[in-house]
């Protein structure tokens, strides 16, 4: 738990999965946090200020002192607030979850976004390349409740992009990447995940998340 005295505030944006992360790491630690909703179209002087490297979100300032990128912000929480491990505690463990985690980064949501930004052939082809990677998952889903084993740990809060972005974003593209035939493993482990308290407080609310992607996409044509 935090202590009284100290300050932990979230410059985020509520439809940012990587945002969305920090929120469930801090809420499943039970650390008070004051959210600061930013507008990155129109950038405040304290994001770029606090991340003038990538200029983005989430950022998370903790007494004043901000850190950047969604995966280290995750690692610097379970660091400071033992409660609750994120991470496991075994050296190999940690280092498998590390590289999941980048894996949905680098590779997953890298290629999905083709799905969204591309068209006709090239989106056929980014769709393919986004289920081969999927495929990796839905293999490590084998008999597990999560990606972390028994309980939610660092690689699920990761691959909440893929639960509540990813497959709400294919909603709105209208082609299915993800379908429940090809990935039965990956729809149970979002069902598994919707069954969690802390889940279920910090996804964004379906209809406007879909309302959100959908306009930001008319924006991008
Ligand atoms: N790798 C970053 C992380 O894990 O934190 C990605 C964060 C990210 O993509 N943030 C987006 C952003 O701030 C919002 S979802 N975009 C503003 C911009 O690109 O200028």
């Amino acid at each position: 738990m935090a202590e009284r005295s100290e300050e932990v505030k979230l410059l985020g944006m509520w439809a940012s999965p990587f945002s969305r992360r920090v929120e469930i790491a801090l809420t499943l630690k039970g650390v008070p946090y004051e959210f600061s909703e930013q507008d990155i179209t129109n950038k405040s002087p304290l994001l770029l200020q606090s991340n003038p490297v990538h200029k983005m979100i989430p950022v998370l300032l903790h007494n004043g002192k901000p850190i950047s990128e969604s995966l280290v912000i995750l690692e610097y929480i379970d660091d400071t607030w033992k409660n609750n491990p994120i991470l496991p505690q075994d050296p190999y463990d940690r280092a498998i979850a590390r590289f999941w985690a980048r894996f949905v980064d680098e590779q997953v949501y890298v290629t999905a976004m083709k799905v969204v930004g591309k068209v006709g052939v090239e989106r056929d082809a980014a769709v393919e390349a986004t289920r081969d990677l999927l495929k990796l998952m839905e293999k490590e889903l084998v008999g597990k409740d999560f990606l972390g084993g028994e309980s939610l740990g660092f690689v699920d809060i990761v691959a909440t992009l893929v639960a509540f972005w990813l497959m709400r974003t294919e909603e709105v593209v209208g082609v299915k990447v993800v379908p429940v035939e090809m990935f039965p493993e990956i729809h149970r482990w979002v069902k598994n995940l919707l069954d969690v308290d802390v889940i279920k407080k910090c996804i964004p609310p379906e209809d406007e998340h879909l309302d959100y992607i959908r306009a930001r996409m008319e924006s991008l044509k």
